[in-house]
């Protein structure tokens, strides 16, 4: 290599670096002002829990859609934990409307303190399984509820799923009523849940999700219920849930929504990219959420016993004793949620 070759070379090669630097610096630039008027760097997506679950990976796979086929011009970031309302997840439906959040795939459960007829879903044993609600969310009644939820003041893209919520607890298996007497059970954010649990004889003591586990592991509290995919994911067995009770009571889906100003800052074309990419990635998020317990032997169920946790199924006599205590509820409820929608859900329920 000649003296002349040796100085050169680092030479280009440090001007390529400078070239390549201000190309950089530009486009970088350019990536923001190409952003269309009155778009944010960064759109907030809040949810209960994170990418463990198949609630937080619906969050990230929607956020990746839409970054990815609006070539980033909406950028979404996941804030698991309902971090944006410091971990009160009944607050999070007043945020989204107030615009503290710009997005959210929230629990019928979670809203329904402000969406009264949320508690539909939340009615024990109107929905006993995936047929029922499936009826219900692509039907008349989803179709009422989104209307719903937009006059409440929220944009509803699409469909999501928690799961059918069941009962576990650290002191015995529960397989009546009688046994679930006196028992400590965190219940969520509507009052309907203290309805039915003081119904069936339980103590039923209201907290958020993030309260719910140093409860559980401290023994201030005896159970709680939520989706197996929940048990497993937050490993509800090393808290002391050694009694899981298949009863099926109910289901929280998932609501994907937009705060309306956010919504309307959009072009049209963003705005059917974000909604499609809601419909995509819910259907791919109920697909998760069912993973284990829709397939012959509910693999799921399996392992979790092999985590040392009894898996109780009810016989159709047991499972009516529950039925039977919590009539009163479900008829009360009936009336605060509109018993018109409620008489739609039990025909689709009926039809299916
Ligand atoms: O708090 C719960 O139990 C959870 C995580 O399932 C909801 O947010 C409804």
């Amino acid at each position: 290599m000649s003296f002349q070759s040796f100085l050169f070379k680092p030479l280009t090669r440090r001007l390529m670096g400078v070239l390549a630097l201000g190309l950089g610096l530009s486009l970088g630039a350019q990536a923001q002002t190409a952003l269309p008027p009155g778009y944010k760097a960064e759109y907030k997506l809040s949810t209960v829990v994170g990418t463990a679950f198949p609630w937080g990976k619906g969050g990230d796979i929607w956020a990746n859609m839409v970054r990815e086929r609006t070539q980033g011009r909406i950028n979404i970031k996941l804030y698991p934990g309902v971090s944006l309302v410091g971990g009160d997840q009944t607050r999070e439906f007043t945020a989204i409307r107030q615009g503290v959040i710009d997005l959210a795939i929230g629990s019928s459960i979670n809203w329904s303190p402000q969406v009264k007829e949320l508690n539909l879903f939340s009615l024990p044993f109107l929905i006993s399984d995936y047929a029922s609600l499936d009826a219900i969310t692509s039907g008349e009644v989803g179709k009422e509820m989104f209307a719903i939820l937009d006059r409440s003041g929220v944009v509803p893209l699409a469909w999501g799923e928690n799961g059918f919520r069941e009962l576990t607890n650290s002191k015995r298996e529960v397989r009546t009523p009688a046994d679930l007497k006196g028992l400590k059970i965190r219940v969520v954010g509507s009052p309907l849940f203290i309805d039915m649990f003081t119904a069936l004889g339980a103590n039923p003591v209201q907290m958020s999700w993030a309260d719910a586990q140093p409860a559980l592991s401290s023994g201030a509290i005896d159970g709680q219920e939520n989706p197996v995919s929940i048990f497993t994911a937050a490993k509800l067995h090393t808290v002391g849930q050694k009694n899981v009770t298949m009863w099926g009571y109910m289901i929280d889906p998932l609501v994907f929504v937009a705060n309306k100003e956010i919504w309307n800052s959009w072009t049209p074309q963003d705005r059917e990219i974000v909604r499609q990419a809601a419909v995509d990635a819910g259907k791919q998020e109920i697909g998760l959420a069912r993973a284990g317990l829709v397939e012959a032997g509910r693999p799921l169920l399996k392992e979790i016993e092999g985590l040392g946790v009894k898996v109780t199924q009810l016989t159709t006599a047991e499972r009516a004793q529950f039925v039977a205590a919590t009539r009163g509820v479900a008829a009360k409820w009936k009336t605060q949620i509109g018993a018109p929608l409620v008489d739609k859900a039990e025909k689709a329920v009926a039809a299916k």
